[in-house]
């Protein structure tokens, strides 16, 4: 903590706000990049062959590759970039225009993905993909830019993140905790990292605005739990972790809230939880990188991410971007 306010002591509001942009963008990219080959994995199976991960792992697409949850945030800020705000019929052909299949798609969102190239409307394939709506965290996952273009501005954070949301998720749930999620990253945003985090406000402010019994009953859990020693098993047992929105959301906000001073330790505790890791490291990573900024992101995570693709430096600059069209 100490090193983050000795180099950010000397920044001006606004270009810590930049750093926290760009933090959160590229937060997402890491946690999503470190936890991508062990996901699925459980709990266990990650300590025994690994340890700890802290340190990106080779894959059979190199190290440091970014999966659909940073392929899809990217669409998202593209979009939201170049209409200057929320356009669902454009934003559903960026999410097409970037697919990759080998990227790692869930089944929901690839179903009204191709229902969408067929003709569908943007705002009504979400519905068709099972009935009721994915409640997967597939929306939730790409909500960094939402958060931090929209973190002055908490009722349109709220439209945005729905109907964003409702493009490949349109349950309740999934709109939820995709909103959540964008608000996690929007209160980081507000906060000063060169004092410690409000924990307390921080869980508080997410239980009001959460509208949903399921993810609200898991916040409270966490503001019980959260000061208090608790294993891994027992946080995987009270919140899960799998790829319901529903378990990885509050899994991430739990990650970041035990280490709010460390981007590092953050990530690398939501990923040791198993399961859906690639998405809890990425969400983890959008809600420590708003609050720390990108200094604190460790230098040789983002010297390995891959380069191919729209990589790190494209990100960085999208993020810039969004930083301009707020016009802080
Ligand atoms: N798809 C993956 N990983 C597996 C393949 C990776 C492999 N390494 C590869 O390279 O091919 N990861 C990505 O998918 C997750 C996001 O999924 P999304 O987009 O939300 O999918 P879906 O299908 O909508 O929902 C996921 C699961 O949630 C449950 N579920 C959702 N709605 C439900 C409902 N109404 N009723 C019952 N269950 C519901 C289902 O179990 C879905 O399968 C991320 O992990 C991303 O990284
Ligand atoms: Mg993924
Ligand atoms: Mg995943």
């Amino acid at each position: 903590m100490k090193n983050v306010y000795m180099r950010n002591v000397f920044k001006s509001a606004r270009l810590l706000l930049k750093d926290k942009f760009i933090g959160s963008m590229l937060g997402t990219f890491v946690g999503d990049a470190l936890g991508m080959p062990v996901e699925g994995y459980s709990m266990e199976a990650i300590k025994d062959q690994f340890g700890e991960i802290r340190e990106m792992l080779e894959t059979r697409a190199g190290k440091g590759t970014y999966t659909d949850d940073t392929e899809m945030m990217i669409g998202t800020a593209e979009s939201l970039i170049e209409c200057r705000g929320f356009n669902g019929e454009h934003m559903a052909k960026c999410f097409l225009e970037n697919y990759h299949e080998n990227r790692g798609y869930g089944g929901g969102t690839k179903k009204a993905l191709s229902l969408i190239r067929d003709g569908e409307l943007w705002h009504k394939a979400g519905e068709k993909v099972v009935s009721g709506g994915s409640y997967g965290n597939g929306s939730a996952m790409r909500m960094a830019p939402i958060g931090i273009l929209y973190f002055k501005d908490e009722e349109n954070l709220r439209k945005v993140a729905h109907q964003a949301s409702l493009i490949t998720h349109a349950h309740t749930l999934g709109k939820d905790a995709a909103a959540i999620q964008a608000f996690a990253v929007a209160k980081a945003i507000q906060g000063n990292p060169n004092s410690a985090l409000k924990k307390e406000a921080f869980i508080d402010a997410l239980i009001n605005f959460a509208e949903t019994s399921e993810l609200k009953t898991r916040l409270e859990s966490i503001k019980l739990i959260m000061n208090h020693n608790v294993s891994r098993e027992k946080i995987v047992s009270i919140l899960g972790h799998s790829s319901v929105s529903f378990e990885s959301v509050p899994a991430s906000i739990y990650s970041f809230l035990k280490y709010p001073d460390s981007f590092e330790e953050a990530v690398v505790y939501a990923i040791s939880l198993g399961g859906d890791t690639d998405t809890i490291g990425a969400m983890t990573g959008a809600i420590s990188g708003a609050f720390l900024g990108i200094e604190e992101i460790p230098e040789r995570w983002l010297n390995q991410l891959e380069n191919t693709g729209k990589a790190k430096a494209y990100v960085n600059n999208l993020a810039e971007k969004l930083w301009e069209i707020g016009n802080y």
